[in-house]
């Protein structure tokens, strides 16, 4: 699937604005077809954005189950003769959708793209209604996972992430034109060879049979120009799938998201050679690679500083925002960071464009978070569910988080940002439940993309020696709390705890990044003495966790969690959220990001 883009083959319409909506209090609105009508007594709901914090009501905040968007739209009347499509960035968690009377797309999973095929249905010039249904249920067979407990109040999600469970048309809507003949799919990875790149690319081409004479596949051929970003032609192809040679590369780096053009091309050799699609993609030139404890871009040792984020911010919820983006990214070169995870989901794609550009490094992980009912047990609650059984996770959940990394990829593989893959965060891995739940996945992720690392965040409750799934994993990211959770207020004890569990993983020979570590802290609240929720606590804690990282080589990263505060669901142990932001929810920086800034700046080469 390739996202749409203008181009000289092609257009695209962003249907985003204001929405009719209407909260399925009932849940009947696919059996009496609401699809087929206006939605009655909507209100105006922004697409993109969650819809949980646009208004005051706390029935749709809270709400667990269906809700209904629709708007209108007008096909433009110079796509007459073309291919269009309804593309939806993503809808979380699931979502049907309807042009007119007729169902064209159903998709499961919140954060990755799907879209329909609507020719047929449409005509230049005219009108047409789209209807969507947008699901928000958590169950033991999505992901992440959840359980909708039912009460005499109405129905209860319970699910095992902390971070609230936001909802709705999270991303854009495009309606989008290509040739009836196109470009259906595009693949490249690269490499390098002294001062010579590779790019080898895959092309999937898509030709209409329907127009007799003129349809002849063998009259088609496919092309590829690579341009550099002066617009200087530096290589080319012919052939569906090749590999293309950039000698005096200048490669994508750390810090220098530069970035070549590819631009493929379909031709009609019986009309001289004419442009029948055209689609461009931008291709940074560049290798990773996993050598001993080292994490190499280039040939090059790599060391992560940054953090694990959130797609979040005050009433938007999950909704992209490029204001915020590009804020983040001015904030994360501030700060000194060279790289962030994509916890607990994947990111809109606006997000790893301009990581792409800017040079900025990405773990890229699916929603696969919570697939542990013991977190909710040790933090949160009691445990009530066995993680991995035949009732709760299990071989359908599995299939379902295939699907999800199936996708990711397919999304994703072309960003030169995305060094490494993770596949889940913080799931249960003690257990041989756990073993044999994850081996497949691992397995499945190689043979998609063969070109990156795979790993996992693992939990505190599955040490070394206990973690059965670690094995599996390329490079060893952990995520952990000592001086926090474990040793509250105690730094002496928890550098002592840490270090020596830190060794021990350091014995297993891979590489090891610091995926979270962190405290809540309250913006303002200082400390002469440093105590637990102070700013001086933060950065104390941050400089303990940095004493330990920097004696033992095998570690090649620090993510702190989290680079801002973030909505949670409601607990005793979240006030207004989870506090461990290094910025605040509105981007003002506590004590920390001073910290870190003065640590992460000298380590920039
Ligand atoms: C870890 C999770 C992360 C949480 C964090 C915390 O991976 O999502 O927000 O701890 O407790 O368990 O702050």
């Amino acid at each position: 699937m390739l996202r749409p883009q203008d181009g000289p083959t092609r257009d695209r319409r962003r249907l985003d604005g204001l929405w009719r909506f209407v909260r399925d209090v009932d849940g009947v609105g696919r059996d009496q077809g609401w699809w087929r009508q206006a939605l009655q007594g909507p209100r105006d709901m922004p697409v993109p954005a969650s819809y949980n914090d646009i208004t005051t009501d706390r029935a749709l905040r809270d709400h667990v189950g269906d809700v209904w968007y629709q708007t209108t739209a007008r096909v433009p009347r110079g796509w007459a003769g073309q291919r269009v499509a309804l593309r939806f960035d993503s809808a979380t968690h699931r979502a049907v959708v309807w042009v007119g009377d007729t169902q064209v797309a159903a998709h499961e999973g919140g954060y990755t793209p799907f879209e329909a095929d609507i020719t047929e249905l449409v005509t230049a010039g005219a009108g047409i209604r789209i209807t969507v249904v947008v699901n928000n249920e958590l169950t033991w067979q999505s992901i992440p996972p959840g359980v909708v407990e039912d009460t005499p109040d109405g129905p209860r999600q319970i699910y095992y992430h902390d971070f609230f469970n936001y909802a709705g048309l999270h991303r854009s809507v495009w309606l989008y034109s290509t040739p009836r003949s196109h470009l259906s799919e595009l693949t490249v990875s690269t490499g390098l060879d002294g001062t010579t790149g590779t790019v080898d690319y895959g092309i999937d081409v898509a030709i209409d049979h329907s127009g007799g004479e003129s349809a002849r596949a063998d009259r088609h051929g496919v092309r590829v120009i690579l341009r550099d970003a002066a617009g200087a032609e530096v290589a080319r192809g012919l052939g569906t799938a090749g590999q293309l040679t950039v000698p005096d590369v200048r490669p994508w780096a750390p810090g220098d998201g530069y970035l070549y053009d590819l631009v493929a091309q379909i031709i009609d050799s019986e009309r001289d050679d004419e442009v029948v699609d055209s689609y461009t993609l931008a291709v940074g030139i560049r290798t990773v690679e996993v050598r001993g404890t080292e994490f190499l871009i280039n040939g090059e040792p790599f060391y992560f500083t940054g953090f694990g984020k959130h797609e979040d911010a005050a009433i938007r919820g999950k909704g992209h925002d490029d204001v915020l983006l590009a804020h983040d990214v001015e904030l994360l070169d501030w700060i000194g960071a060279n790289s962030f995870r994509t916890s607990h989901y994947p990111y809109a794609e606006e997000v790893l464009d301009l990581a792409d550009r800017r040079g900025i490094v990405v773990i890229d992980e699916t929603a696969a978070v919570g697939l542990n009912t013991g977190i909710g047990g040790g933090v949160f609650g009691g445990r009530r569910y066995e993680t991995f059984s035949a009732d709760t996770i299990n071989d359908a959940t599995r299939e379902v988080h295939a699907q999800a990394i199936r996708e990711l990829i397919a999304r994703d593989r072309n960003h030169p940002c995305v060094v490494m893959w993770s596949i889940a965060n913080e799931p249960e891995s003690h257990t041989e439940a756990a073993r044999a739940y994850f081996e497949p996945l691992f397995a499945l992720t190689r043979e998609i993309d063969p070109s990156r690392p795979v790993s996992f965040a693992n939990v505190g409750m599955a040490p070394h020696g206990k973690c059965l799934v670690s094995q599996y994993a390329d490079v060893l990211m952990l995520n952990r709390y000592y001086g926090w959770y474990v040793h509250s207020g105690d730094l002496a004890a928890a550098e002592r705890a840490w270090q020596a569990e830190l060794e021990a993983w350091a014995g297993d020979g891979k590489p090891i990044i610091i995926t979270e570590y962190g405290a809540d802290t309250l913006s303002g609240l200082h400390a002469v003495v440093p105590q637990p929720w102070s700013e001086e606590y933060q950065v104390e804690y941050l400089e303990m966790n940095h004493r330990v990282f920097d004696r033992i080589p095998a570690v090649v990263g620090e993510q702190v969690w989290n680079f801002a505060d973030f909505a949670t669901k409601s607990g005793i142990i979240r006030v207004d959220g989870n506090k461990k932001g290094v910025f605040t929810r509105d981007r003002r920086p506590k004590s920390a990001a001073f910290a870190l800034r003065r640590r992460w700046q000298a380590m920039r080469p």
